[in-house]
């Protein structure tokens, strides 16, 4: 699709409107991204509008990612780190009346999927997650700031599901009725993540928090792993956010919105490349209670998801893009078939995560 954004936001960054053609492209559900072609000698670029309505301070997400830029820059040079461009007047990110936009340079050569086809991808985009948090590990994360306050904090976000459902509408909670029993039911998860949350080895880390495929760029030939991006959400975070995340996007053929249930199953063969993958580079880092937290990351991110979904939906739908009134409980219930398979899986799964954590 073409489409128009204001010429001076293009003029910031050396750009005209007969030189630049302009594409939406991504599937996130909070910012606009669109793809800039320079017409004049074939060079890409993403321009992103930040949504300020979630990003609440962008300018934390500038701080973070140039305070990360330098440190990986000093240590490791040669490591592809995609920040932002500056503008022709220098700064980190344009604010255009009361809007925030940021232009990334486009890695030529990759591709970002938006659905997995082999476990080979699983394990290259956990690598590439997993590698980032490697080469962070002897950055102190407290010089990072939350983009996000409370983001997956678990505790949190329970806390605005109950809220939520005091609010809500009597037709909806009727409506949801089987979702909020099943919210309720897996409150355990909730205590044992207050349980690690306490325990002195399960540091702080700078984590990426959305390792989504289409966040992880794979060689368009060949799908080896090149780099990560969208560095929103790069601030201060247990482990547990990225590989459960990835778990809870990589594991299943079909995505949240898939309103099918009997097709949200676990494949196998993935949790298993993506946890190699994660543990080729953090294998040697992480703390024993991390490792014991392995399987339980899937859990935590799959059961947060499932609450924020619900919780979005109680509240009539304020924060995620809805295309239909129901979608965020059908996402909800999505959610909570596939928290049912992995634990359905679990023996199996940490069979697994064992023997590979033996060989490490
Ligand atoms: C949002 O916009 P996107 O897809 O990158 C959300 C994630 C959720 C995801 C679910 C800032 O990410 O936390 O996991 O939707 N990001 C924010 O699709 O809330
Ligand atoms: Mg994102």
């Amino acid at each position: 699709m073409e489409l128009t954004i204001d010429e001076s936001i293009l003029e910031a960054y050396g750009f005209t409107r007969e030189n630049i053609k302009i594409q939406q492209i991504g599937s996130g559900l909070i910012n606009g991204t669109y793809l800039l072609s320079n017409l004049s000698n074939g060079e890409k670029f993403v321009l992103q509008q930040i949504n300020t309505k979630v990003f609440t301070d962008p300018l934390v997400i500038a701080n973070n990612i140039q305070s990360v830029a330098h440190f990986l820059k000093t240590n490791f040079p040669y490591y592809l780190f995609p920040a932002p461009l500056a503008t022709v007047s220098g700064e980190e990110m344009l604010i255009h009346h009361t809007e925030h936009w940021r232009l990334s340079p486009f890695v030529a050569g990759t591709v970002a999927l938006d659905t997995l086809s082999s476990p080979k991808q699983a394990y290259e985009a956990a690598k590439q997650f997993g590698k980032l948090s490697r080469l962070l590990n002897h950055f102190d994360s407290s010089k990072l700031k939350p983009t996000i306050v409370g983001f997956h904090d678990l505790e949190l976000r329970f806390k605005q599901f109950k809220t939520a459902l005091n609010q809500a509408s009597k037709a909806n909670q009727l409506k949801a009725a089987q979702e909020i029993e099943r919210a309720l039911a897996f409150e355990y998860l909730l205590s044992q993540y207050l349980r690690f949350s306490s325990k002195a080895d399960f540091p702080n880390r700078v984590m990426h928090h959305d390792t989504k495929i289409s966040n992880a760029l794979l060689d368009k030939d060949t799908f080896e792993g090149i780099c990560v991006i969208d560095l929103d959400t790069l601030m201060p975070g247990k482990f547990i956010s990225d590989l459960g995340d990835m778990m809870r996007t990589y594991l299943c053929e079909f995505s949240e919105n898939e309103k099918d249930l009997t097709k949200i199953t676990i494949r196998i063969d993935y949790f298993a490349a993506t946890v190699e993958g994660y543990l080729s580079e953090m294998g040697d880092i992480l703390t024993a209670t991390e490792k014991e937290l392995i399987l339980f990351s899937g859990k935590y991110m799959i059961y947060m998801q499932a609450l924020r979904f619900l919780t979005d939906f109680l509240n009539e739908n304020i924060y995620y893009p809805t295309t239909y009134t129901e979608q965020n409980l059908d996402r909800a219930k999505n959610q909570f078939k596939l928290l049912e398979e992995l634990i359905k899986n679990e023996d199996q799964l940490s069979q697994f995560v064992e023997a590979n954590l033996l060989r490490n």
